[in-house]
């Protein structure tokens, strides 16, 4: 029989292709460099302990939009009610060694609106325990027109949650610009399950259950784009994943609605692989199978970080325990669901 050769490349061009091909494997693909990680690949959890809700709303998000001086407006800053010890939290998706943490000062007036003594926290483990990684004496300036960095952390640690507390008592309206964060490693890579659909208990006219899990408006306030119960203060929604799948943590986008409190507050979840047997899964962070996110409030939607461990499921489903305020109607915005990291698998290369 007689033997057929395919390849007409010559043997210069053989070795050529090998040398590119060596050079990609063992050559630039090895040049590991520090990423800054952005506002794309951090899903910041809604943990400012507050924040002015006014006209401007001085939320959370805005100190990843990129922007590090005035106006105020692109600030987090805490709200007049809370005076002592304000904290926000940012919740990374994955588990990354962080080179250096680095906060630009609130911009709104000066000292007296921006972080002075300040605590900043890692929690490695999806924020079951938390550790100091330092404590600084930020310096401010009044509406400064280049707002300079403050590296608040040099030593390599390991992080999937940072928290950035104000130490000081007795001091309202304090914020901050811009907090950066510069990693070398990404050690685990979570990635976002789509195609998800839900059916419900109930839902309120075109506020159906796919409202939260099509993976669009998940910042949204118009009520038609969310899901919401009818007539039913506790509903239960349940998610197909499509196939078997190991779920590390969801983002819960609770329900938005200008002028009405809908959210969900407590909730059991459970998980099935045929979609008959349910098993509710206990909390990895405290041992219980009940389940906790927080209220939206106005255009701060900010998700929930509801961290799973590994469980294995084709469907989810998620009960309604209690909820925020007193009708009878609940839902939820948008619910993303992140399969398991795998651990040591990512380089992230800039
Ligand atoms: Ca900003
Ligand atoms: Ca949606």
């Amino acid at each position: 029989m007689k033997k057929t050769n395919t390849d007409t490349r010559s043997t210069p061009q053989r070795l050529m292709l090998f040398g590119l091909m060596a050079l990609v494997m063992f050559g630039a693909g090895r040049t590991v460099r520090a990423t800054l990680i952005t506002n794309a690949v951090i899903d910041v959890t809604d943990y400012s302990s507050s924040y002015i809700n006014g006209s401007d709303q001085r939320v959370t998000r805005n100190t990843l939009d990129g922007i590090l001086t005035p106006p105020a407006q692109t600030n987090w800053e805490t709200a007049n009610a809370e005076a002592n010890n304000p904290s926000i939290t940012y919740f990374l998706n994955n588990l990354y060694t962080l080179n250096s943490i680095t906060i630009y000062n609130g911009t709104d007036g000066g000292s007296s609106r921006a972080f002075s003594n300040t605590l900043i926290e890692v929690s490695s483990d999806w924020g079951k325990t938390w550790a100091t990684q330092s404590i600084q004496n930020l310096t401010s300036t009044a509406y400064p027109t280049t707002n300079p960095g403050q590296a608040v952390s040099n030593t390599p640690v390991n992080a999937t949650q940072v928290r950035i507390t104000q130490l000081s008592a007795n001091k309202i309206n304090v914020g901050l610009a811009e907090v950066q964060f510069d990693a070398s490693r990404n050690l685990t890579k979570s990635s976002l399950i789509t195609g998800v659909t839900a059916t419900a208990s109930s839902y309120y006219g075109g506020r159906v259950p796919n409202n939260c899990c099509d993976g669009l408006n998940k910042f949204t306030t118009d009520a038609e784009l969310q899901w919401l119960s009818s007539a039913e203060p506790l509903p239960w929604i349940t998610f197909n994943l499509g196939s078997i799948k190991t779920v590390n943590h969801l983002t819960i986008y609770n329900q938005n609605t200008p002028g009405y409190i809908r959210d969900v507050a407590t909730f059991v979840i459970s998980n099935s692989l045929d979609g008959v047997t349910y098993t509710p899964v206990t909390n990895p962070l405290d041992g219980t199978t009940t389940f906790s996110i927080k209220t939206s409030r106005g255009t701060d939607a900010s998700g929930n970080a509801v961290y799973l461990g590994n469980i294995q499921a084709k469907y989810l489903k998620l009960k309604t325990l209690t909820k925020y305020g007193a009708d009878n109607y609940t839902g939820l915005s948008e619910v993303e669901f992140w399969i398991a990291p795998r651990r040591g698998s990512m380089v992230t290369i800039q």
